[in-house]
């Protein structure tokens, strides 16, 4: 059977969710090309790997020639210095989406961040529209790629899924990600709604599973058929019995983005 793309290019498919999309999308298409700055390890039959810098426009224009869509998942994914942040988060989404133009790609799906809108009260349920919120230079990259994104869709028509993720590890680590859970299961599903999704325009969701507790209003996750599998109160018992309940005075438990709200200016002397 025919595969529905002939091309996808995955970008930080060296990183934490680049391996699971690297690992998830094959039955999607005939060959799957991966990028990163770091080693990418041996190429299967299908796939075509390109070790480079996002923030060097010369490399990543030849990464989206031949390429049907874009899960652009790589860059700076915490936060960093601003000139780490600039080059890899700015420079480097700026570069795919002007490659993307130049070559004729249709759509990019992005890892964006729950610390675009990070700085607002845990009390608040927020949906897709609410205005940015960044708690950190590296959600203000995130906001940029999103705002980005809406841009080369106005302008150039190029479509995207903007996916603000909560916590996407193998299990929830602590007690906030009883909220913020994404499993790698349903972070693949999403992508592959939002890659096979008839028509997106611009849109942002929410990385998230089917947690119990839950900061977002997830409809427009749901507009693309994407049903959660996974909860994090499988894990409830074992992490409340490891960790103290949150104290909502605490900037860490105060506001959606957590500890990226209560740290500091990253270049300040610790
Ligand atoms: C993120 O955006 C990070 O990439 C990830 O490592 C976690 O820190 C996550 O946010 C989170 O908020 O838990």
């Amino acid at each position: 059977m025919s595969k529905p793309f002939k091309r996808l290019l995955i970008t930080g498919g060296a990183g934490r969710l680049g391996k699971v999309l690297r690992a998830h999308l094959q039955p999607f298409a005939d060959v799957i090309r991966l990028t990163d700055i770091a080693d990418l390890g041996t190429a299967a039959a299908h796939e075509e790997l390109v070790q480079c810098d996002l923030g060097n426009f010369a490399d990543v224009l030849p990464l989206c020639e031949g390429v049907d869509a874009i899960l652009h998942a790589g860059g700076v994914p915490l936060e960093n210095t601003f000139a780490a942040i600039l080059n890899a988060n700015i420079v480097g989404t700026y570069n795919i989406y002007e490659a993307a133009r130049q070559h004729g790609v249709k759509r990019v799906i992005y890892t964006s961040s729950n610390h675009a809108i990070g700085f607002y009260d845990r009390t608040e349920t927020l949906d897709a529209h609410v205005p940015h919120r960044p708690d950190s230079l590296y959600g203000l990259s995130k906001c940029f790629a999103e705002d980005l994104g809406r841009y080369y869709w106005d302008k150039f028509g190029i479509e995207s899924v903007n996916i603000r993720i909560g916590s996407s590890f193998e299990e929830p680590l602590d007690r906030r990600m009883l909220a913020t859970w994404l499993s790698f299961d349903d972070f693949a599903q999403l992508s592959e709604r939002a890659l096979l999704a008839p028509r997106v325009a611009h849109m942002i969701v929410y990385g998230m599973s089917a947690n119990r507790e839950s900061l977002w209003d997830n409809r427009a996750a749901s507009s693309l058929g994407y049903v959660a599998k996974d909860s994090a109160d499988d894990y409830r018992a074992k992490l409340e019995a490891k960790f103290p309940p949150l104290d909502h005075n605490e900037p860490a438990a105060r506001y959606h983005g957590g500890n990226f709200a209560g740290a500091g200016h990253f270049e300040d002397p610790k």
